[in-house]
């Protein structure tokens, strides 16, 4: 199986919106035990990146922007439960993060790869959903117990939500008792920085390894307080 025509032909699917195209191609890689996180994240995945700047130059209707999110949306659900299918169990639970897109925004395709990937990792993971206030989150966080909160934003109109969390978590006396990790398109390490949040990631892959890092920094210091 050619990897390249692979993408291409994946890129096609969503940039066309052709839901049955894209769920043959997943058959396809499937049949052939090719890399199904690769196959959305690089082949899927740039289709949707070229429909956010297709309808960025105007070239696309918010309609059309519409429906081709919802055929990547159901790509990503098909992919991740095929992925999940052979997750294997893992000995150890390695900590316990609350995943959330935050307030006035629905972007929630990469927040659910991402809550995928930590599951597989061993993590246990409480996803809030799209849209949830900063507070909501906390108060969740509580209940839960979180070890992590982390919080998703791709507009850059709602990143102020990640700073607003870091503010109120000072407030309520609570920075010291989350860590706290922010991802999507527009963040940024340097904005991570800022804000006060522990950890930033540009992607599901390295959000693992961000996530594996801080908790093993919180049981360092736990060990030595
Ligand atoms: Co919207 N949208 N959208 N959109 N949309 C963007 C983000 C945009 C860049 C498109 C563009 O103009 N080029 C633009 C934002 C501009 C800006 O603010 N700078 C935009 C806009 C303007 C809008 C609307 C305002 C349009 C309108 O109504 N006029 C509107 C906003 C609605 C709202 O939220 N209130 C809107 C609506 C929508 C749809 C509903 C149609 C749909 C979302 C469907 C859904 O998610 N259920 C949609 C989509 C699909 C996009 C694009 C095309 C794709 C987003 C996506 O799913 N990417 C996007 C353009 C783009 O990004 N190329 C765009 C794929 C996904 C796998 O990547 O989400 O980045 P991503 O997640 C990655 C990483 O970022 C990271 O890991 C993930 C996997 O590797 N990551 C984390 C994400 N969260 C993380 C958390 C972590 C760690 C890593 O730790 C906690």
């Amino acid at each position: 199986m050619d990897k390249q025509d692979l993408f291409r032909r994946a890129k096609d699917a969503i940039v066309d919106a052709d839901e049955a195209k894209a769920l043959r191609i997943i058959e396809e890689a499937k049949n052939a035990e090719f890399d199904l996180l690769d196959l959305l994240l690089s082949g899927f995945g740039a289709g949707n990146d070229e429909i956010g700047s297709l309808f960025d130059r105007g070239a696309l209707s918010l309609p059309e922007l519409i429906y081709a999110a919802e055929v990547m949306k159901s790509v990503t659900n098909t992919i991740l439960n095929l992925l999940n299918e052979n997750e294997r169990p893992v000995p150890e639970k390695r900590g316990r993060i609350l995943l959330a897109t935050v307030a006035g925004d629905v972007h929630d395709i990469g927040k659910g790869i991402v809550a995928s990937t930590l599951r597989t990792a061993g993590f246990e993971v409480i996803d809030l959903g799209c849209e949830v206030p900063v507070e909501t989150i906390i108060e969740e966080a509580r209940r839960y117990k979180a070890d992590i909160i982390g919080t998703s934003a791709l507009l850059t109109s709602t990143m102020t939500e990640q700073k607003k969390l870091e503010k109120l978590l000072m407030e309520t006396g609570e920075k010291e008792s989350f860590i706290t990790m922010v991802g999507g398109a527009p963040c940024t390490p340097r904005w991570a920085k800022k804000i006060g949040a522990s950890g930033y990631s540009e992607d599901a892959i390295e959000a693992v390894k961000v996530a594996l890092q801080l908790m093993k920094e919180k049981e360092e210091q736990e060990k030595n307080s």
